[in-house]
């Protein structure tokens, strides 16, 4: 009896050891899995984000190499929506303004606000890569209707930048602009109402013989049409009418 007392408890310890054990190797195990938002991160470009969008390589202060001080600061509000594209035939977003004219090494300041209920992006290309790693670029976006505020410093140099929404089909639908900075190095072209496009849109009818007779039938069927309404109003409303005011003037 004493035997299995003591067979027992040792059982009892042994299980108890081997969890402890497995608990312990786990504790172990997870203490050296990284914390993932621990650590700088590599990627050197600038994100400010949060649920109503994004802006990306935001510079206030650094100033690019040929520029001894900010020569001007200038404020913009940019609109950008579909009814701004009203007024450009076959486009669908537009900004409500095509062309800035900032100074060299100016500090430009843009109020991007979003009238639409879908993304847009105010992005520029071809700004200083060293001040917006990688490529040169500064953007905002907002989510939806709402405001987002954020600055850059254009360089020395007189150039020509691209300003558009890269959204998918949204440029080439009409929200494309330019900043220029000085008299800029020309201009970009498609910009609606602003430049001709390298390659204008078109919008070609085949002019087949069913087409034709599908056109020709539907004319004929038109004007038959008409001329049933004509006959059936002249057969029934008015004689209606006539009766109408006789039975009123009696
Ligand atoms: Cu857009």
């Amino acid at each position: 009896m004493r035997r299995n007392v003591v067979l027992i408890l040792l059982f009892c310890l042994g299980l108890v050891g081997t969890i402890l054990m497995q608990e312990s190797t786990l504790a172990q195990e997870m203490a050296v899995i990284p914390v993932p938002l621990k650590g700088a991160s590599k990627v050197r470009m600038r994100h400010r984000m949060d649920m109503d969008g994004m802006v990306m390589n935001e510079n206030k202060d650094r100033l690019p190499f040929g520029c001894k001080e900010i020569a001007a600061d200038v404020h913009f509000t940019v609109h950008a929506g579909r009814k701004y594209a009203r007024q450009f035939n076959g486009k669908m977003f537009a900004y409500d303004q095509q062309e800035w004219n900032v100074k060299p090494c100016s500090r430009v300041t843009i109020k991007f606000v979003n009238d639409d209920h879908i993304r847009h992006q105010f992005m520029i290309h071809g700004l200083l890569p060293y001040l917006y790693p990688p490529t040169g670029m500064f953007h905002i976006e907002v989510s939806g209707p709402g405001t987002k505020t954020a600055s850059f410093i254009v360089s020395s140099e007189p150039t020509t930048h691209l300003v558009h929404c890269e959204l998918a089909q949204h440029t080439e639908h009409g929200m494309k602009a330019q900043l220029k900075v000085g008299d800029g190095d020309g201009d970009l072209s498609s910009i609606p109402g602003l430049t001709a496009a390298e390659t204008p849109d078109y919008y070609p009818i085949d002019w087949t013989m069913d087409r034709l007779a599908i056109l020709g039938g539907t004319g004929l069927f038109g004007l038959l049409l008409i001329f049933v309404l004509y006959k059936w109003s002249s057969v029934v409303i008015q004689p209606t009418l006539r009766n109408d005011r006789s039975t009123n003037s009696n």
